[in-house]
């Protein structure tokens, strides 16, 4: 009877230190530093960096093309069928500018922030297909 007793406190005990550990997690503070990150001579790159790639032929124009982050892709369609830019793999946000939609002199915009190689298609064309990389 007495061994039970214990066992009721321990496991009421063990529920109450659980609970305290559950309500204690409040300092989860993230962005406190961020400021002093930023050095002030490598500031003035933020904006203006641009690529461009053509759609000309059934084929993407660089097929392969490196670009710094933060660089502005512009796709033009060059052709006189549509195509579309649909990425397939590599890093940051996926994006497509929707099958097959853009017509002869459209374009289409990206901003590529996350370095690695980014592979995308034209998916209305097998085999159009094209690669940026991002340093
Ligand atoms: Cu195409």
């Amino acid at each position: 009877m007495t061994r039970f007793f214990a066992t009721l406190v321990s496991i009421v005990a063990c529920g109450l230190v659980a609970a305290g550990c559950g309500s204690s997690n409040s300092d989860n503070s993230s962005s406190s530093n961020t400021k002093t990150q930023k050095p002030a001579a490598a500031a003035p790159k933020k904006s203006g960096k641009t690529g461009a790639v053509s759609m000309k032929n059934i084929q993407f124009s660089p097929k392969a093309l490196t670009v710094a982050k933060g660089t502005t892709v512009t796709w033009t369609n060059d052709d006189s069928v549509n195509h579309d830019v649909t990425k397939t793999s590599g890093p940051g946000p996926k994006f497509a500018s929707g099958s097959g939609n853009l017509a002869q002199g459209a374009t289409y915009k990206q901003t590529l922030t996350t370095p690695g190689t980014i592979k995308y298609v034209c998916t209305v064309h097998p085999g159009m297909a094209g690669t940026i990389t991002v340093k």
